[in-house]
């Protein structure tokens, strides 16, 4: 007789973003499609008693093979971000396809869809990064590719190259409006940046904590403002990536209050980083922006994690290697921290962090923590309820989730392209035992499926 199923996952807790319950789920063609108190009738059956059965992480903002200025390299491609994000228990990734000056977004894509196709082990969805807003751009481009699937894109405040003007960003953000794509900013003051920078430099005041202090809240808070103010002029839902701190959480509390649609973002560096990690020998393999600050904002985004003032939790990987020139130890970044490259890198152990400092320690409920860190991020960029979620009819991208398993974070057990991680000897209860993508396990008890096959995801427009 033909079996019923492909798989079944048996005798677990499944954990959706509102409820717990025991129950035992039917895959077939990699779509879940019964969920029962016990299933019988499949090819496969996998044990889950004693694992939490959750929505695979999805993780929607990630940097993979970006471009990051002259003798800089990304240390991560797609065969090894995805691969890093699958041992972290995600199966969805949303990567940003950066438009280069003069560049049309379609030339950006192919280009990005040519480094990515055979080689991811879990889904990907691209973000647009407008850099370039000509009207062409957003008259022709933007519009067209929202009704092909790429129904997001974020700005930026500041960085050479990438930055837009307030008009700029009225423009794009009208773009947005129109075609029904959603908008994400990165929200610093560019003009204070390079105003406090300089005057560092001119001092002396080269090393990599001065990256921090260089940047520091009100360069987030005011442009946080500004740019919810223009996205009110606009007319426009606007997701505040990367938010580090209180003040600029107030800003977004305050929008909310007044009846606009501004969703925020938070990401493990701001949980449990702070400045001083910057401020060592090895400062520069924290450095990111916004930077980590301190205790008092770190129990902010805790708050906001827990109050919902944070709609998502991602982990903004943006990874370099540390001892290598093409990373943060490019020639230049000796002279001052403005060349050392911004980012760091954070798929893997996003999930972990949370888990373990979020709900092990009672800050939130596993509910919670699934909305955080996936269907959240379903709803918010169009992939609800194909993805997200455990519901019949979602694609089964799962995770099973050991609660008690006690692991110390080290580079050693980590699958990214970069040499280190900032969670060096961070100790985390509860680590993704496998990973599941569309039906077909990608990693269990870490080991890799020699055929995984990440599919790009076109998405649905938003829903506010
Ligand atoms: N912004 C990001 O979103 N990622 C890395 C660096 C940055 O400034
Ligand atoms: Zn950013
Ligand atoms: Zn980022």
């Amino acid at each position: 007789m033909t079996p019923s199923f492909d798989t079944i996952i048996s005798g677990g807790t499944v954990v959706t973003a509102s409820d717990t319950f025991k129950a035992d789920i039917g895959i077939r063609g990699g779509r879940i499609v019964a969920i029962a108190d016990t299933l019988t009738g499949a090819a496969e059956v996998i044990d889950a008693s004693g694992r939490l059965v959750m929505p695979g992480g999805i993780d929607s903002h990630v940097h993979i093979s970006q471009p990051s200025g002259e003798g800089v390299v990304m240390a991560d491609d797609f065969d090894s971000a995805t691969r890093s994000a699958a041992f972290g228990g995600n199966t969805t990734v949303m990567p940003f396809c950066f438009q280069e000056q003069g560049q049309s977004l379609r030339d950006a894509l192919s280009w990005y869809h040519g480094l990515a196709e055979g080689q991811c082990h879990v889904d990907v969805s691209f973000h647009l990064i407008v850099s370039d807003p000509t009207p062409q751009v957003l008259g022709q481009e933007l519009p067209a590719l929202a009704e092909e699937g790429y129904t997001s894109f974020k700005m930026f405040m500041t960085y050479e190259g990438l930055k837009l003007t307030d008009r700029q960003i009225l423009e794009t953000m009208t773009a947005a409006k129109l075609s029904g794509a959603r908008a994400m900013i990165h929200a610093e003051n560019d003009d204070a940046i390079n105003f406090l920078r300089d005057q560092a430099e001119l001092a002396g005041d080269t090393a990599p904590k001065f990256h921090a202090l260089t940047r520091p809240i009100p360069v987030e808070r005011e442009a946080t403002h500004r740019a919810i103010s223009l996205a009110e002029i606009a007319g426009v839902p606007l997701v505040i990536v990367h938010v580090s701190n209180r003040e600029a959480m107030e800003e977004i509390a305050r929008a909310r209050a007044r009846g606009l649609k501004i969703y925020g973002e938070t990401c493990p560096q701001y949980l449990v980083l702070t400045a001083e990690d910057l401020d060592s020998p090895q400062g520069a393999k924290n450095v990111c922006s916004p930077p980590p600050r301190d205790t008092a904002s770190q129990a902010a985004c805790w708050e906001g994690i827990e109050q919902g003032i944070f709609n998502v939790y991602s982990s903004d990987h943006c990874p370099f290697r540390y001892d290598d020139t093409a990373g943060k130890k490019h020639p230049m970044g000796e002279k001052s921290f403005r060349w050392i490259p911004n980012g760091i890198p954070g798929v893997e152990t996003r999930l972990p962090i949370l888990f373990s400092e979020g709900v092990v320690k009672g800050r939130i409920s596993p509910q919670r923590f699934v909305a955080l860190t996936a269907t959240n991020h379903a709803r918010l960029y169009g992939l609800y309820p194909r993805k997200g979620t455990i519901a019949i009819g979602a694609d089964a991208d799962i995770v099973l989730w050991d609660p008690e398993r006690q692991i110390t974070l080290s580079q050693d057990i980590l699958h990214h392209g970069s040499d280190y991680t900032p969670y060096e000897g961070f100790e985390v209860t509860g680590w993704p035992v496998l990973t599941m993508v569309r039906g077909q396990v990608v990693v269990r008890d870490g080991t890799l499926s020699t055929s995984s096959s990440g599919l790009h995801i076109p998405r649905e427009k938003p829903q506010a």
